[in-house]
């Protein structure tokens, strides 16, 4: 189980926290790469209705944003994919992470915890 908590710590105000578990990999030919994760986002009550936090993955820094709960809440899902098309050959690194736009308090904190994370890669049939 990976667990990836934004904010939390103190009540100086921070946009834009994020953390995450990354995996780095090289790719021989162009393909369609698949990220599957089990995944649980916690974003508590004590937050705002302009902040909100996210469970997100990322290839080489393209963010997709699994889910988004704005001023509190929780929610999850198993097998979940992120699909990703014409990844070029090379190197490359997905993360799986939090994403919290803002924090202006002590109490405000979001949780994002992942497991069964696949990385699938399929060959583009052309
Ligand atoms: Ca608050
Ligand atoms: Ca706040
Ligand atoms: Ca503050």
């Amino acid at each position: 189980m990976l667990k990836i908590e934004c904010g939390g710590i103190n009540s100086v105000d921070i946009n834009d926290i994020s953390g995450g578990f990354e995996h780095d990999f090289t790719l021989a030919k162009k393909g369609r790469i698949v990220v599957q994760v089990d995944w649980k986002l916690d974003v508590n009550i004590e937050y705002e209705p302009d902040e909100y936090g996210e469970a997100i993955v990322e290839l080489d820094g393209i963010h997709v944003t699994i889910a988004k709960i704005a001023g509190g809440g929780q929610l999850s899902g198993e097998k979940t994919l992120v699909e990703f098309n014409d990844v070029e050959a090379g190197d490359h690194t997905v993360t799986v992470g939090a994403y919290n736009n803002k924090k202006t308090a002590g109490n405000e904190k979001t949780i994002v915890w992942y497991d069964n994370v696949q990385i699938i890669y399929a060959e583009d049939i052309v």
